[in-house]
């Protein structure tokens, strides 16, 4: 390993707001809101406020499923959060989520409206919402949930550590990738092997763990996310990639993941969804056409 590091931490960090590289425009180190703008309300139950990343699909993901299942109390606006341009420090998001972070819930079906935030918790406050994708029998549930918690402790080293070191940081830091390069690849490894005797993440059943562990892991399998997959020989999953594939099949996962979405194949964006037909006349192709 080279050792080209020259930096010695003075005695007390201070902020310098061109240090954030190529996110110096989002990233702060304060939280709070940043002007006040309110989030706008469409006429569903369910109001998301997000962006098309693989935390944000987890949730459409979600949604698109319970409605395939026929919970038309899943109904949902889903709302464009543009975080490159600071829409996730409006008074109205932070209210959502004091976090501010995509993606945020408002449950409009209860009285005063509900907000959640945090992708996991969306994913288990629908999940008990509507007695789906979450096993009742106490055992399986927690196996269920423990899959979820991973993914919350783990896509972090995956996303925040690997991806933003490898792909977005403004100079190749070889201890910085070698050491979550790493990672990544041991992670994979526990999916693999876990994989290898169940065909979804908690067993026989498809459920919220497989929602929230696909689109991080099934996209940097495939290659769509940081462009890793030959440089982390992902090929060498064999049983990441049967379930990548076995999930990634499903047309509710297939719809989730246009929602929100403004990369990639025009037809593969749909910005916002209020309707269901949206996903036939409203993704970018059709939009483009129709100026
Ligand atoms: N743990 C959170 C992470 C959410 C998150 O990191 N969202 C990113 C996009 S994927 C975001 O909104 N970033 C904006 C920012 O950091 O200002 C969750 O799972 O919901």
């Amino acid at each position: 390993m080279s050792d080209t590091n020259e930096y010695v931490p003075p005695k007390i960090w201070t902020w310098d707001k061109e240090s954030g590289g190529r996110f110096a425009n989002i990233n702060r180190p304060i939280a709070g809101s940043t002007h006040d703008k309110d989030l706008q309300v469409g006429k569903h139950p369910m109001q998301l406020y997000s962006l098309g990343t693989p935390n944000g699909v987890k949730v459409t993901v979600m949604l698109e499923e319970l409605l395939a299942k026929g919970h038309s109390g899943a109904e949902y606006d889903a709302w464009l959060v543009n975080i490159g341009e600071g829409a996730q420090f409006s008074s109205g998001f932070v209210g959502a989520n004091p976090n501010s972070k995509i993606p945020a819930l408002m449950d409009h079906s209860t009285t005063p409206p509900t907000r959640v935030f945090e992708s996991g918790s969306i994913l288990l406050y629908l999940a008990e919402k509507f007695g789906e994708f979450l096993p009742t029998e106490h055992v399986a549930r927690t196996e269920c949930l423990s899959w979820l918690f991973w993914q919350m402790g783990s896509a972090p080293y995956l996303g925040g550590g690997f991806g933003h070191f490898y792909a977005y940081a403004p100079i190749k830091i070889e201890y910085a990738i070698d050491r979550f390069a790493m990672e990544v690849k041991r992670q994979l490894d526990v999916l693999d092997r876990h994989l290898a005797d169940n065909e979804y993440m908690a067993g026989k059943d498809y459920t919220i763990a497989d929602m929230a562990i696909w689109p991080w892991y099934g996209a940097v399998v495939a290659n769509a996310a940081y462009d890793a997959a030959e440089f982390l020989q992902t090929q060498e999953y064999k049983n990441v990639q049967r379930w990548m594939d076995l999930v990634g099949d499903r047309p509710a996962v297939q719809r989730g993941r246009m929602v929100n979405r403004v990369f990639g194949a025009p037809e593969s964006q749909l910005h916002e969804r209020h309707d269901a037909s949206d996903f036939d006349t409203k993704t970018q192709d059709k939009v483009a056409a129709a100026e």
